[in-house]
């Protein structure tokens, strides 16, 4: 007997042991902030307002939370672009999805994170950046869609990256919390964004929740203009963070080259 529970304690050890070395590879290349007019993003620094001691910024796993007070309209959108098994398959081979239904007020987007890369789905250009970026207090223009920019959709696989939006009303003395969470395990219930890598058969989860004191949501605002110029400056910003990432992405596709 003693022999034979020597063999099952092994056997779980092996599948255990197995399951930890098979376990994918979940990196954060790139993140965005957008909080009322302000936009913040990978190489700058947050707010204060913005509690990130539950976050990993190296895989972009756990949970951010974001205080707001003052009275009147406001946004709170994240923009997460995160790679899954990035050295053994690279980032392009991922897909997306949207469960449930979001709350009043909540807004999402799944989209290439708006470089266009070789690779993927091939040349196509998400704007879930812009989107982002060209948010505010009284528009979301995040597009409740996955890969969609304007007029061009694909199915992918293609680089995913992932946001979600709260628009919300604030009175005298409210204050609202906004916790957004990536897990790797699966929410059981609610409206949640999945981001899978079918290679690597690994996916991970985002997910948020707005609490508050007296908050009521406003109803939607007519579709802003975009302003081009602005959308030119920034974009011009945004490439000059990234290089590093580019860089890395270059030396990949070599080194898959050489193979
Ligand atoms: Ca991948
Ligand atoms: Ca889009
Ligand atoms: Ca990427
Ligand atoms: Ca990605």
């Amino acid at each position: 007997m003693k022999a034979k529970a020597r063999c099952v304690v092994a056997a779980i050890t092996l599948l255990l042991a197995s399951r930890w070395a098979t376990a994918a590879t979940v990196d954060l290349a790139d993140w965005a902030l957008k909080k009322d007019a302000d936009l913040y993003g990978i190489g700058g620094t947050l707010p204060a307002n913005v509690m990130t001691t539950g976050f990993d910024f190296g895989t972009g796993l756990g949970t951010l939370t974001t205080i707001i007070t003052g009275a009147g309209d406001h946004f709170v959108g994240w923009f997460l672009d995160h790679e899954i098994d990035e050295l053994a398959n690279l980032w392009y081979n991922e897909t997306g999805s949207a469960s449930g239904s979001p709350s009043v007020g909540q807004t999402w987007e799944i989209d290439e994170p708006g470089f266009g890369q070789s690779g993927g789905s091939g040349p196509y250009v998400g704007d879930i950046y812009n989107h982002l970026e060209l948010s505010d207090p009284h528009d979301s223009l995040l597009d409740n869609l996955v890969f969609t920019s304007g007029n061009d959709t694909i199915t992918g696989p293609d680089d995913v990256s992932m946001a979600l939006g709260w628009r919300f009303l604030l009175g005298t003395g409210d204050e609202a919390s906004i916790s957004l969470t990536v897990s790797a395990v699966r929410p059981a219930d609610g409206f949640y964004l999945t981001q899978t890598d079918p290679d690597s058969n690994a996916s991970i989860f985002m997910y948020g929740i707005l609490s508050s004191r007296g908050v009521t949501v406003p109803t939607p605002a007519p579709l802003l203009l975009i302003a081009p110029v602005l959308l030119g400056f920034s974009r011009i910003a945004r490439q000059t963070q990234r290089m590093r990432v580019a860089k890395d992405d270059a030396d990949l596709r070599q080194i898959f080259a050489k193979r």
